[in-house]
């Protein structure tokens, strides 16, 4: 009525209703299903039955899209620095201070394709490098692992390689000790919620905060699972330096280390187990290799110091006696570890210096306990709903459109479904996305791939520039994220502003971040302006089945609710109009619109069998009917636990990683858990931060640092409970007008850190004060919450300011936009891996008197 279109769409935070009333989007409310919709499951637990509610749930960084649609920081027509000349002056060193100039679409597209062509005809293949962030306003066509990889293609360009952000220590780590690379470290998914409902004790949350980080893409539907663990009696138990937002809903022990400092406190438990005969000693001796080596380390038969409860209270600040009690209760009890949001793969903890270790001790714990027994295994009832996976539809790192067979899931999970022109990159130069300041000031860059293919993957070390290939004369930028996100980002700023990156295009949304720092500026549309299909959390890729984190698969069609505002188009336009320019056109579009990729995608999927394309277009969604109960997919490893032929749902590993026979055993080289590992063992059995066993080595920025003396705090900077990185921050959105993530004073939206009561005493630093919060790599302004809720020596902020806003020169002076990473290191956890180590980082803090000079 009143003129009211109700549209459907989808996001990273959960499919939408949208309200639109003369083009304009009046509101939007998450989906409630009606009895036309298919049914919802229900677990049988401890003798009660267990059903989620009929709808889909919204996350605060979905819910606040109004305002980041309308917001006055949207980029909305093309843009020209306004010093910068393709054909004389460039003014690079002028990034970031010049300002813009409008121009017009054909102005924009032929400076971008005239500097395509020089780059290529003057320095060789290589010159153009091309970058996106992590995340994308959702869609599996418009995604950037479909249209910008088919486009940077086409065209040609030194890859990025991004280091594996979300797993790091799972990855580098953890993974040499139960293989499962094709998850990055991650161990299967499958069925967890009702093993855990029906078997669990108890469930130790470790560095884990679901109910702020919601897995991924996954909005609340946790949490109305994790309500349940009260009425079925599960203990619970929180290790997390910061009393972090799972702890506060759902009560239980907390138990805060110091960070960075968990792996002596996880030994501890192992040395107790052994020494009090809590494990399981069985498959230990059947399941799994190397014990010996590990629980001698342990006992101290190697270095003389037995890991106790004792000594890791130097260590961790936890007290004896609470690790102590911990460890028994953990080895009588049978235990679900909840490590990172994830329940498994991620957490703060792996995105620190010694993250590799951390996963891979609390590996070895859960193998102690028998990992994939009834009642022990990974999760927090994140992963593992009961839903039906046999239905296709593919999920967006699957590789839609972008005919991508090398970098991409696309020749796994849906070319056969869809086939469409393969596409290849002829460049096969790459640059580290941590390096990338590095690879333009001094023209060399190191790092180590991700690459989950095999364990061995990460041990192909790759250099720029790579032989006979052009230096990077070009950035291709997808958005504005890195100076919010990547470490020591005062280096993103200084290698923008340098002769050395002759041109910069951005494709971006909103003008903010780094995209201020570009010549040319292309402006994106958002997905709520362009048609897209996709699924509520289907990532597909690396980590497949994520639909499980659902409580119901939910397929959506993502209209096109309003028109693109201003001038902005989708990236997929901007694409095709693009490569025309280069005679590349239908090769990239395939003579296709975005609405007939939509339909194709359709096609190629199992929808067609229950609905038709008419239909699906006018309801927007459809929900997959749940399995009977009897064909419930069996729990995750309970085939390794009985010694049987693997059994779960997932095409993982490749056949010749097996050892004995196909599908039987692990991808270790022995095919068991391995404590001592073989992978190790033959890259390099030297190493001495990633020794074949897992072995204590103190953080290298941390309180045993000599710099600890002037930079007293450990700040950790984990992810944002309220922005998606730095999507839904800054932009005058709704999201500022929450006092836990900007706190507005004097008329400006400051980033917030929480800072122990005492801590802040002791500066003279009360609610609401501004701060100065530095260290040798720069000074960030925000906003003091005093809080309990950290332990002394702790300061706790979010990572991803979407604003950077320096008072002086760019790169040399103080922000207050709240872009935290800057003060974060450039190191990488270990020297043989490459990875972020964010939360490893020493500050010191003082009130701030509004000067803004970087050092004094
Ligand atoms: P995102 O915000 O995801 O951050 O770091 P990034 O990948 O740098 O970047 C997405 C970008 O794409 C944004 O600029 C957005 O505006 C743009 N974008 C979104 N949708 C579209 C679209 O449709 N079209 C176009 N053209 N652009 C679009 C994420 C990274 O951060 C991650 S994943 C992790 S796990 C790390 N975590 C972490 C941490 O724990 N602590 C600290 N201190 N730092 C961290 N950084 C890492
Ligand atoms: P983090 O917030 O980095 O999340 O998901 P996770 O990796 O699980 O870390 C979880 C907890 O670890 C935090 O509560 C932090 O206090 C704690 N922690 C930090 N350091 C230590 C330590 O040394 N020891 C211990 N024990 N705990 C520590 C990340 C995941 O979240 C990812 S990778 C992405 S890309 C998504 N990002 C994201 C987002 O930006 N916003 C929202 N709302 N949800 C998101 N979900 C996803
Ligand atoms: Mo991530």
């Amino acid at each position: 009525g009143n003129g009211v279109k109700r549209y459907v769409t989808n996001t990273n935070g959960g499919p939408l209703f949208v309200h639109v009333k003369d083009d304009r989007i009046v509101r939007m409310t998450p989906i409630e299903f009606d009895d036309s919709d298919a049914p919802t499951w229900s677990i049988e637990a401890r003798g009660k039955r267990y059903t989620p509610p009929r709808q889909t749930t919204v996350a605060p960084h979905t819910m606040c899209s109004k305002s980041t649609i309308y917001s006055p920081s949207r980029l909305l027509y093309p843009m020209k620095r306004v010093d910068f000349n393709p054909d004389g002056e460039r003014n690079c060193h002028n990034r970031g201070i010049s300002g813009y100039e409008r121009i017009s679409w054909d102005e924009a597209y032929d400076i971008v394709a005239r500097e395509i062509q020089r780059v290529k005809r003057d320095f060789g293949p290589g010159a153009i490098m091309a970058n996106h962030g992590s995340h994308h306003t959702w869609g599996n066509v418009g995604y950037y692992i479909s249209a910008a990889y088919k486009f940077f293609n086409a065209i040609g360009t030194t890859k990025v390689m991004h280091n594996p952000d979300s797993w790091e220590g799972w990855y580098w780590g953890a993974m040499h000790h139960f293989g499962h690379s094709m998850r990055l470290g991650q161990t299967e998914t499958y069925s967890l919620v009702e093993d855990l409902m029906k078997e669990a004790e108890m469930v130790v949350f470790w560095s884990a905060d679901p109910e702020a980080t919601s897995g991924s893409y996954s909005a609340f539907e946790g949490t109305s699972r994790r309500q349940w663990l009260h009425d079925l009696g599960i203990e619970l138990v929180h290790v997390d330096p910061y009393y972090n937002h799972s702890a506060a809903l759902l009560g239980g022990k907390w138990i805060a280390p110091r960070p960075g400092t968990d792996t002596a406190m996880a030994m501890a438990i192992a040395q107790v187990w052994i020494v009090e005969g809590l494990y399981d000693k069985q498959y230990v001796a059947e399941r799994c290799v190397g014990f010996d080596t590990w629980r001698d380390y342990l006992l101290g038969k190697e270095d003389g110091i037995p890991k106790t409860p004792e000594w890791q209270e130097s260590e961790t600040g936890v007290p004896a006696r609470e690790v102590r009690a911990l460890a028994r209760r953990w080895g009588s009890r049978k235990t679900y570890l909840g490590a990172g949001g994830w329940g498994n793969g991620h957490g703060g903890a792996c995105r620190s210096a010694t993250g590799i270790q951390w996963a891979r001790t609390l590996a070895c714990l859960l193998a102690m306990q028998g990992m994939g027994k009834p009642g022990v295994n990974y999760g927090l009832l994140q992963w593992g709903t009961p839903i039906d996976l046999s239905f296709s539809f593919p999920g967006y790192a699957d590789g839609g459109m972008s005919g991508d067979l090398e970098g991409t899931g696309l020749a796994i999970s849906l070319y056969l479904r869809m086939p469409q022109l393969p596409s290849f990159n002829p460049v096969t130069q790459k640059v580290p996305r941590l390096r990338i300041p590095e690879a333009i000031l001094e023209g060399k860059a190191e790092g180590y791939p991700w690459d989950g293919k095999t364990i061995e993957g990460q041990f192909q070390k790759f250099s720029y520039p790579k032989p006979g290939h052009a230096p990077v004369q070009m950035l291709y930028k997808y958005g504005g994220a890195s100076i919010g996100t990547m470490n020591d980002s005062n280096r993103y700023v200084k290698a923008y502003r340098t002769d050395k990156l002759p041109f910069v295009v951005n494709q971006s949304i909103w003008l903010e971040g780094e995209a201020k720092f570009a010549d040319i500026l292309l402006p994106a549309c958002s997905s709520f302006e362009r048609w897209d299909i996709s699924e509520f959390g289907g990532t597909g890729g690396y980590a497949l089945h994520g639909q499980t984190q659902m409580n119901h698969r939910v397929i959506l069609m993502q209209h096109k609710c309003i028109e693109p505002l201003g001038e902005s188009k989708s990236d997929f336009q901007i694409f095709t109009e693009l490569a025309s320019r280069l005679g590349l056109g239908t090769y990239f579009c395939e003579g296709m619109t975005e609405l007939d990729w939509v339909k194709k995608m359709f096609d190629a999927s199992d929808l067609p069998k229950h609905i038709s394309w008419k239909e699906f277009l006018k309801k927007g969604y459809f929900v997959v009917p749940p399995l009977p109960e009897e064909r419930r997919d069996p729990p995750s490893l309970r085939w390794f636990y009985e010694g049987r032929k693997k059994d779960a749902p997932e095409p993982h590993p490749l056949p010749g990683d097996y050892t004995e026979k196909f599908q039987e055993g692990l991808q270790t080289q022995s095919g068991k858990f391995e404590f001592e590992c073989s992978s190790l063992k033959r890259f390099d059995p030297d190493d001495p931060e990633r020794p074949p066993i897992v072995k204590y080595v103190p953080s290298w920025e941390g309180p045993r640092c000599a710099q600890y003396r002037r930079y007293p705090l450990q700040m950790i900077s984990p992810h944002s409970r309220f922005s998606y990185h730095t999507m839904s921050d800054g932009k005058e959105s709704a999201v500022n007008d929450i006092k836990e993530h900007r706190v507005l004073i004097d008329g400006y939206y400051y980033w917030v850190m929480r800072i122990n009561s005492e801590d802040a005493a002791a500066r003279g630093i009360r609610m609401h004060d501004l701060m100065r919060v530095y260290n040798d790599r720069g000074a960030v302004i925000c906003a003091a919450h005093v809080t309990p809720r950290l332990p002394r020596g702790v300061v706790h902020s979010y990572e991803s300011s979407a604003v950077y806003d320096p008072l002086g020169e760019p790169g040399y002076s103080v922000d207050r936009g709240g872009c935290v990473n800057q003060l974060t290191p450039k190191r990488s956890i270990a020297k043989k891996v490459t990875g972020t180590a964010a939360n490893s980082c020493l500050v010191e803090i003082e009130l701030w008197d509004g000067s803004a000079e970087l050092k004094r």
